[in-house]
């Protein structure tokens, strides 16, 4: 089984360990790295680290932590099929900008999650009080270093409101960013030890009450573009010290009927990525405007 990068807890401190994607982290790596260091240094730093030496077995009582740090966590969106049929059949006809955008040279791209804020596997992720249809989103997971490689893959879920993102395209950072709106991991495997992204199959499926209320399986091939390319565009204008995670974009999308309630366990697995799990809490509150709005 080849080992992956985890991110860890370990009495109080940060530390990365390595394990396989299947088991979990089993082995403690030299104290002091964090993953900034691994995506900030030269090309192979990530695997010289894994295969370099340990420094003893995991303590119990380790929790595992997202496996991104210092980076922003960033989205494409619109780069299945399915995903443009569904923001189009939310738009209520006025969609016409999914059907360009999927196209186009220049992919949808959003800022995610500030550094810190993302949640990892295992706590809690959010729906808004002000939302009414609410969904997951499972999507393949891009990390890049600083130079914009893709170095690294891990799961994602780009957590959104469907009820703001129909009403107005405008509303889509309400949609798409709020507390508990994204969730990675569980660890990260180097690009050249996981599978071709081609060949890699998502897979969400969705526990309410202890039974299993959804489940839809998609296959990464559908993927109108390539990790890179879309990992290429966020880093045109911007650059990024300790690297970035890009979120790939969803193909499964729930039938309009379906939205997240409080409690519900949410299960992404990508093939070779492993398995993230979440449950739902709500965020926020429904709150009356302050009267009145600016005349004029
Ligand atoms: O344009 C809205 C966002 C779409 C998205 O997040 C996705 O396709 O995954
Ligand atoms: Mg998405």
């Amino acid at each position: 089984m080849a080992a992956a990068l985890w991110r860890v807890h370990v009495h109080g401190h940060e530390r990365l360990a390595r394990g396989p994607v299947e088991t979990g982290p089993v082995e403690l790596l030299a104290e002091g790295l964090s993953v900034d260091d691994l995506l900030a240094g030269s090309a192979g730093t990530l695997e010289y680290v894994l295969d370099g030496p340990g420094a003893g077995d995991l303590p119990a009582g380790a929790t595992v932590l997202a496996p991104a740090a210092g980076q922003e966590i960033w989205c494409a969106g619109v780069t299945y099929l399915r995903s443009r049929d569904a923001r189009m059949g939310e738009s209520a006809g006025s969609g016409d900008h999914y059907e360009q955008i999927y196209h186009a040279d220049r992919p949808e791209l959003f800022p995610k999650m500030a550094p810190g804020r993302v949640r990892g596997p295992g706590e809690v992720i959010g729906i808004r009080a002000d939302s009414g249809w609410d969904v997951p989103e499972p999507e393949l997971a891009a990390v890049a270093d600083h130079r914009g490689r893709v170095v690294a893959y891990t799961i994602g879920n780009d957590v959104s409101s469907r009820s703001l993102e129909g009403q107005n395209p405008l509303y889509l950072p309400q949609a798409k960013v709020y507390t508990g709106s994204c969730a990675v991991g569980p660890c990260l495997v180097p690009v050249g030890r996981a599978p071709d992204h081609a060949e890699m199959r998502i897979r969400l499926t969705i526990v309410r009450d202890g039974e299993a209320i959804y489940t839809d399986a998609v296959s990464v091939a559908d993927m109108y573009r390539t990790p890179q390319d879309l990992v290429d565009w966020l880093y045109r204008a911007i650059d990024f010290p300790v690297g970035a995670v890009l979120l790939t974009g969803t193909a499964i999308v729930p039938e309009p009927e379906f939205t997240l309630r409080a409690g519900d366990e949410v299960t992404t697995e990508i093939t070779g990525l492993g398995r993230l799990r979440n449950t739902v809490e709500v965020v926020g509150a429904v709150r009356e405007p302050a009267a009145g709005k600016a005349s004029g």
